[in-house]
């Protein structure tokens, strides 16, 4: 049997990882034939619930699991991890400032990324969830200096995903038939789903993006605001799709994305777009060889540059609120 590989997942007794464990170990995030080594992470008032999970996963009796071990130190919850999953986040409270919530999410993610730096294996591929998934992931990649930047990523697979079924739906098309779409910026209702680029159901997307009022009063909202609609409608944030994506990520980047095909995903700027370097910015990416590529030379019209536009500099401000509280 080959080596297994190290997966370590944060927040492991939450809603999202209660999704996500199971397709893990089944095999659906890294092949049929790649078996795994769950180490979940938590903290400590949470483990007897992350004991129950791994007990769970004991029953399904999975031929790819290799073992699950429970940690409430990063330092050990990221000894030789390959593949780590930052899903546990500290959520906003009541009454809560938005200084206030990224402090306290770069009282997580620091020490996480330093964790990362010191105890994973050379490979590792890091992808963030817990929200502000983007900043978060900044502030981790920041706390990591020998680790390279470009493996550290943020989750907008699920902003992706949504926007892939809503063109379907307008369109009446399978959603097998949407290609080429890209989330910009970051994941936040100041996100920009483009259909600009895409092709759906055989013709452009913006054969569809005509429709400049669908576009901009209904298309780029419900893409936006579907996390909130999912809380109104269900009582609870995603779970499921949330997992689901994590996993679209994962095995997109280790496993290579479809020819003639491209997704989204937040990844360490290096100045494409003209989307400032440093920040964790979402961009359309092809993955091969294990390694992501933001796509190139896409023509980007004012309509769109706009857009994009108004994303980063919510993402700078983030960046600048994370850098005077001294967490970057
Ligand atoms: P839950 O509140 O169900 O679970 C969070 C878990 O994280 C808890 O078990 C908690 O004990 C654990 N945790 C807290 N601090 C930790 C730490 N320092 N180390 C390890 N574990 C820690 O939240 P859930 O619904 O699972 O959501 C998790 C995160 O995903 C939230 O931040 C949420 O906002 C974010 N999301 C991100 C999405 C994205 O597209 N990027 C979409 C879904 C989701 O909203």
């Amino acid at each position: 049997m080959t080596t297994p590989v190290n997966v370590t997942v944060t927040g492991a007794a939450g809603q999202i990882g209660y999704a996500l464990l199971f397709r893990i170990a089944s095999g659906a995030m890294l092949g049929p034939d790649t078996p795994v080594r769950l180490r979940l992470l938590e903290i400590p008032q949470a483990v007897k619930a992350a004991e129950g999970t791994a007990m769970e996963l004991d029953d399904c009796a999975f031929p790819l699991l290799d073992g699950v071990d429970i940690h409430d130190d990063p330092a050990r919850g990221f000894e030789g991890t390959n593949v780590a999953l930052l899903v546990g986040a500290r959520p906003r409270g009541p009454g809560m400032e938005r200084a206030d919530l990224l402090e306290a999410n770069g009282g997580i993610f620091g020490p996480q990324g330093r964790a990362i730096n010191d105890h994973a294996a050379d490979d590792v591929r890091v992808l963030v969830v817990g929200n502000p998934a983007n900043t978060n992931a900044l502030i981790a990649a920041s706390h990591a200096p020998d680790v390279g930047k470009d493996r550290f990523t943020a989750m907008t697979r699920l902003d992706h995903n949504r926007a892939l079924s809503q063109a379907a739906a307008r369109a009446g098309v399978p959603v097998s038939q949407v290609k080429r779409l890209t989330i910009w910026g970051n994941h936040s209702a100041s996100q920009y789903p483009d259909l600009f680029h895409a092709e759906v159901g055989g013709r452009p997307g913006a054969a569809l993006a005509v429709d400049r009022a669908w576009l901009t009063e209904d298309f780029v909202p419900t893409v936006a605001k579907r996390g909130a609609a999912i809380i109104d409608a269900r009582g609870a944030s995603s779970a499921a799709s949330a997992a689901n994506a994590a996993i679209d990520h994962v095995r997109d980047w280790v496993l290579g994305t479809p020819e003639g095909d491209w997704t989204s995903a937040g990844l360490w700027s290096t100045g494409a777009y003209g989307v400032p370097e440093g920040l964790v910015s979402s961009f359309p990416v092809t993955s091969s060889g294990g390694a992501w590529d933001v796509v190139d030379g896409l023509e980007v019209d004012d309509f769109s540059r706009a857009r994009i536009d108004a994303s980063v500099a919510e993402l700078v401000e983030e960046r600048e609120a994370v850098r005077a509280l001294g967490l970057i």
